[in-house]
């Protein structure tokens, strides 16, 4: 879309096929669908058994690397962005183990998880979900350099299906990267700001919980005549502007948190060249401090685009994220309840040792 490339490559993993047939942006060959535990489900996945996800993944990671040091610019890449839901068994299992495998191999590159969070729905009517959301949460907590929350749940619209919901909440999960990972790959002398920000400022923002968010303005068309001659309200009107795009990326963060919890936060400005100021960045610097008060604040300024201002936004290293919390709450509760009963599935055959010992009549 801005003549650059801002990824080196991109794959996907899954324990099923059909999974897997269903994309439409991931190159359709075997190294970038990477099917793994074939042999073990058949093609068919691992029904949210994330022991066994997490199981076929440490198998199987020789095959994921391969596919990923087969890209040209493998060797260029400034972090790895490794993506699962938490609810599901083979995203949930891996993501972690395939972190710590990509951490212990390639020192010194930054190994970032975005994990999604479940539906308020799923949940309610299925006992794993807590359980594995909140052992992906501790595993990729130990091992990853940074993870950032989406919360299907935040993006739900009411009256409308989880399904048809899906495309529009990935859309809004993914839109704020693009601004963020592009401004400091911008080559043009055009569309260089005057306070970069690169991806040697992300990498020094990101650290542990981490959540993300965009908002947006439009601004009005100019009409070409009147020229460069502009009164302060116009100067007036772009600065409530961007601090009105500011608040609505706070309001829009991936995963409802507290601003004053964050040790670290980043914002981007992004807009036509022309209405780009030091003043902005500088109103909207003091903006976030007020909000997250104990933040060591990064910014920058990214002119491109037409029609509208953008703020991109990330807040990290948030030392206190309720719902995760309480996600480990209930997944102690639930599983003192399920040792008191019958396992999580998973631990079943333990089941069998206490009939062993009575004889069969096959
Ligand atoms: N935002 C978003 N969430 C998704 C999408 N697809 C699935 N989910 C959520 O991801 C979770 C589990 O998804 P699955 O696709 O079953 O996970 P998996 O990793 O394939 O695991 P298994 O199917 O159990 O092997 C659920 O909470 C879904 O709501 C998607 O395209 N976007
Ligand atoms: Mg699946």
């Amino acid at each position: 879309m801005r003549g650059m490339d801002i990824l080196a490559d991109a794959f996907a993993v899954n324990t099923d096929v059909a999974d897997l047939s269903g994309l439409r942006t991931i190159k359709a060959d075997y190294k970038h669908r990477i099917l793994i535990g074939g042999q073990r489900t058949n093609g068919h996945g691992v029904g949210k058994i994330s022991e066994l996800g997490a199981e076929i993944a440490r198998e199987e990671t020789d095959k994921i690397i391969d596919s990923l040091r087969a890209t040209d610019r493998f060797y260029d890449t400034d972090a790895f962005l490794v993506i699962a839901a938490a609810a599901g068994g083979t995203g949930s299992g891996s993501i972690a183990v395939l972190t710590q495998y990509l951490k212990e191999r390639y020192v010194g590159k930054p190994v970032y998880d975005v994990i999604v969070l479940p539906f308020r729905q799923e949940e309610t009517t299925e006992t794993r979900t807590i359980y594995n959301t909140a052992m992906c949460l501790k595993s990729s907590y130990l091992v990853a350099d940074a993870i950032f929350l989406i919360d299907n749940q935040r993006y739900v619209k009411k009256n409308s299906s989880a399904e048809s919901n899906m495309a529009a909440i990935n859309a809004r999960a993914v839109e704020p990267f693009f601004n963020l990972l592009c401004a400091g790959e911008e080559t043009s002398k055009r569309y260089v700001g005057a306070k970069t920000l690169d991806a040697g400022d992300i990498i020094q923002t990101l650290a542990g919980w981490t959540v993300l968010g965009q908002g947006s303005s439009r601004l009005p068309r100019r009409l070409p005549l009147c020229g460069p001659k502009r009164d302060f309200r116009d100067k007036m009107d772009e600065t409530s502007k961007a601090a009105h795009s500011m608040d609505e990326a706070i309001g829009e963060l991936s995963l409802t948190c507290e601003p004053k919890d964050a040790g670290r936060a980043l914002f981007l400005v992004t807009g036509p060249p022309k209405e780009m100021r030091m003043e902005i960045i500088k109103q909207l610097g003091d903006n976030l401090r007020s909000v997250a008060p104990d933040a060591l604040i990064r910014s920058g300024d990214y002119p491109r685009g037409k029609g509208s201002l953008d703020v991109t936004i990330i807040l990290s290293e948030i030392s206190n994220v309720k719902k995760i919390t309480d996600y480990f709450s209930k997944a102690v509760d639930l599983i003192s309840v399920m040792k008191s009963k019958r396992g999580l599935g998973y631990q079943s055959r333990k089941l069998e040792e206490t009939f062993e010992d009575i004889p069969v009549l096959l």
